[in-house]
């Protein structure tokens, strides 16, 4: 079936389209009415969701009644409230307080399908499941369906900042704060709300761990109750991020020593505060003596001080600390070898083992560095026997692309979450640990990054919402394979189109691999700007200074050596059996290499090519696929809407161009450190292209790039003030045929230059370089692409640019390249 391509698609409903599906695959004429058994506002908010969805999906005058049946009905109903009826139902596993069961019974003499939650949020999530399994057009019928989730945390954190900025936030502004205050107009909070609930998420930090003092003074209190009131139907609990020095920076303590009795009682007044005025506010998220963060070190304390101080002011009332174990320090010796970051977290948290009050958890990012596109899961994971813990994923795509790259995470996450630490046994993997499993605790779960803003598309880029919609997935049932989440996210939002929802879902699928052959090879790390933006390249940037980002690359070699026998020790953090796996060169695998261990560049992998020639041909086959997405995507064109096919072809069409920027940043740099050729010849030789700085100039001056290795051959040219317009010219000397050219400028954020293309004098291409990077310089952030396709060239053609500089952006141009054929 062809899903009707509506015209007015722009992401904003992201999985929650509800576009008309009809009855044919479902199995069965489902009961126009829903009734509700018992009374709250999330049942209600189930059943509203519930007509919702059916009235858009199947059609059909939909009706509603409160606690009476008199025909066929789908029937919402708590545990506690079926329990009560003359019936004896049971179903095949616990439901727990958020399971749902899906079931078929005769009420009353008639035929009714039971939508039974083990509370009124277990009854919402059973909703958002049937309605799933409508819009993938599943058979729902003869349903007898128990599920519950797998852990009882599943939050996700915003760094919303009170300006209203968003700190690694692509998607635009703050639905959440503008101009130091609460937004007025919460609707989107609300949507959102909604958003995380139909995925099975029951949590939110509003705003960044970098948090305000603001937040807790008491004349803000008040506006952080309009938060919970526009969750609450939802049932997602609102918490906020706290400034571990509050009690000083807000409260006029002298002190904010957690172990000091006038700091205690001052949190304890400070959440009964909280508590009157959100009854149902969930707890605080940390972070503190990181990056600069005031913490508990400040008095000699240590982490579990600060917790347990916090959690003692929240227990009475049922709220939660999660304490971030992002805990390092960022003015490390770099000359020192033996000094590694990856250790940090353990080092700290792991002698705290016990010592945190059972209402603490211990957020724990997946990798021991952060966020990277490659990182081995975090021994601090596998660490900890009494104590709770979550894992923290990051579904903003910080070093992973920005939204800008499709890259989507939950085949890492999987790979993770499915890794087994070998905590004192075998069959420890990290989703059992975070859900408690292992060691048996009370409480656990997953924290998710997830930074959406105010663009209509929540993350800035339609195809990035699979990772919020996965996020949510994974962490209800880790159990599920990215490939399934893949399928059901396309189908959800796409429809069920024979061709699209495959061809989306294995874009997807392939994306994260793609991602990281053209960025940071085996294990090395993402080689991005680190002091920056954390977007294009910057090879050198991780080294020589105290983050501790190091990947070592030097005219020798590459890579950190964290084994035990040599290196910084890290590997010996883990279990016995994973220090096998990672300890020696035989047995570590291919993918991690140069996280734990430093090689000369001729090295032979697994794979069996060298360690160099790898990085080249990774970097060449990544930009080709890249490419590749495009293609597929445009396989696609009539059978998804006009509005969401241009989006999602632009972007991925900037994808293949800044594809080819990590490419050449990266090849470039490794070729001229190692000195080794490229066996296929293509590392440094561009036989299509001609560089700006050697074609005819007029008004434009030739200047050096930094880092060098973000432009092609290091130089680019630009137009300097007080120029209006320059011009870069260079005659055609190819045989006369129809060629594809691409124009290869710089984008910065700081002003909006223009590009005019002519051939022999003829206007062929304009264009204005009006995009937001991450960037006020020509650099591996601004690098972008102009593809002219089908362009008559005979020989002696002039072909020139012309550019016409704005503010400070001077119309820098690094190359032409152009290609026999449209590839
Ligand atoms: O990845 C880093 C980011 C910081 C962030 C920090 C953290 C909120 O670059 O922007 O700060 O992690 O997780 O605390």
């Amino acid at each position: 079936m062809l899903a009707a391509p509506s015209s007015a698609e722009t992401g904003a409903a992201a999985w929650l389209r509800y576009a008309p599906v009809g009855e044919t695959g479902s199995g069965r004429t489902l009961p126009r009415h829903v009734v509700l058994l018992g009374d709250s506002l999330v049942l209600r908010t189930a059943q509203q969701e519930l007509v919702r969805g059916l009235d858009g999906m199947l059609g059909g005058a939909m009706s509603t009644a409160t606690n009476q049946i008199k025909k066929n009905s789908i029937v919402l109903v708590t545990r506690p409230d079926l329990d009560k009826l003359p019936l004896s139902l049971h179903p095949a596993a616990a439901l727990g307080p958020e399971g749902f069961w899906l079931t078929d019974a005769k009420l009353h003499g008639h035929d009714c399908l039971l939508i039974i939650g083990g509370t009124d949020r277990g009854v919402l999530y059973g909703v958002f499941a049937l309605l799933r399994k409508i819009a993938e057009g599943a058979n729902v019928k003869n349903l007898n369906e128990v599920q519950a989730p797998a852990a009882p945390f599943r939050w996700v954190n915003q760094w919303d900042n009170l300006n209203g900025t968003i700190e690694r936030g692509y998607g635009g502004k703050s639905i959440f704060f503008e101009d130091g205050a609460v937004r007025a107009d919460l609707t989107r909070a609300a949507d959102y709300a909604r958003l995380l609930a139909s995925v099975g998420i029951n949590g939110c930090s509003v705003n960044n761990v970098n948090a305000d003092p603001r937040m807790l003074q008491s004349d803000f209190l008040p506006q952080l109750a309009r938060f919970a009131d526009a969750f609450r139907p939802w049932g997602v609990k609102l918490s906020i991020s706290v400034d571990f020095s509050s009690p000083k920076a807000v409260g006029g303590l002298s002190t904010f020593d957690p172990l000091d009795p006038k700091v205690a009682e001052w949190w304890r007044r400070k959440v009964d505060e909280i508590y009157r005025l959100i009854p149902d506010f969930g707890g605080f998220v940390v972070k503190a003596d990181s990056e600069g963060r005031s913490g508990p070190s400040s008095y000699g304390r240590s982490p579990a001080d600060a917790a347990n101080v916090l959690a003692r002011a929240l227990k009475p009332h049922g709220g939660v600390v999660f304490y971030r174990a992002f805990v390092y320090n960022h003015h490390l010796d770099w000359r020192n070898p033996k000094n590694d970051r990856a250790k940090a977290a353990y080092d700290i948290f792991h002698p705290l083992d016990g010592k945190f009050d059972d209402n603490v958890i211990v957020q724990i990012k997946y990798g021991p560095i952060d966020f990277q596109v490659r990182e081995p899961v975090s021994p601090l994971l596998g660490g900890l026997e009494k104590t709770n813990e979550a894992v923290e994923l990051q579904i903003t795509q910080e070093y992973t692309g920005q939204q800008r790259h499709l890259c989507f995470l939950a085949p890492m996450w999987k790979e993770v979450l499915d890794f087994d630490l070998h905590a004192g046994r075998d069959g420890t993997p990290v989703k059992d640990l975070v859900a408690g499993k292992t060691f048996h605790r009370p409480i656990g779960g997953f924290v998710g990054v997830a930074n959406v803003g105010s663009d209509p598309t929540w993350l800035g880029s339609i195809l990035a919402m699979a990772n919020i919609y996965a996020f949510g997935r994974v962490a209800w049932d880790p159990n599920l394979s990215a490939g399934a989440i893949a399928q059901e996210w396309t189908r959800l939002t796409f429809g069920n189109d024979r061709v699209v929802a495959p061809t989306i879902a294995a874009m997807q699928l392939a994306s994260w691999h793609i991602y990281e052959s053209y960025t940071g090879p085996l294990g090395a790390g993402t080689l991005t700007n680190i002091l920056g933006s954390h977007y294009g390249p910057g090879i050198e940037s991780s080294e020589r200074n105290g983050w501790g980002q190091w990947h070592r690359a030097d005219h020798e070699g590459i890579g950190m050596d964290r084994t035990i026998a040599t290196g910084t020790g890290f590997i010996g953090q883990y279990w016995p059996a994973v220090q096998r796996l990672y300890e020696t060169l035989a047995q570590c695998p291919d993918e991690l290499l140069l996280f734990f261990h430093h090689v000369p560049y001729d090295y032979v992998l697994h794979a069996g090519k060298t360690v160099i020639q790898y990085i080249y041909d990774s970097h060449y086959d990544g930009a080709e696929e890249a490419q590749k997405l495009v293609e597929d995507w445009k396989s696609l064109k009539g059978r998804v809407d006009e509005e969401r096919y241009a989006t999602v072809l632009a972007q991925l069409e900037y994808q293949a161009g800044h594809a080819i920027v990590w490419r050449d940043a990266i090849c470039q740099w490794f070729l001229r450190m190692s000195g080794i050729a490229d066996v296929k010849g293509r590392a440094g030789h561009y036989p299509n292209r001609v560089e700006a700085e050697s074609m005819e100039l007029s008004g434009y001056v030739s200047f050096n790039v930094t880092p060098w290795e973000t432009a092609s051959a290091g130089k680019a040219i630009e137009c300097p003030a007080p120029a209006k317009s320059c011009t870069a010219s260079f005659h055609f000397d190819r045989p006369a045929g129809r060629y594809a050219l691409d124009v290869e400028y710089f984008d910065q954020n700081n002003g909006e230059s223009k590009f005019r293309v002519y051939i022999a004098d003829r206007l062929i291409d304009e264009w204005i370089a009006n995009d937001h990077l991450p960037t006020t310089k020509p650099d591996g952030d601004s690098s972008t692409r102009r593809r002219i396709q089908g362009v008559e060239l005979r020989p002696g053609d002039e072909i020139r640019i012309e550019g016409i500089p704005d503010r400070d952006e001077r119309a820098p141009v690094d190359y032409v390249e152009i290609f026999p054929a449209v590839r």
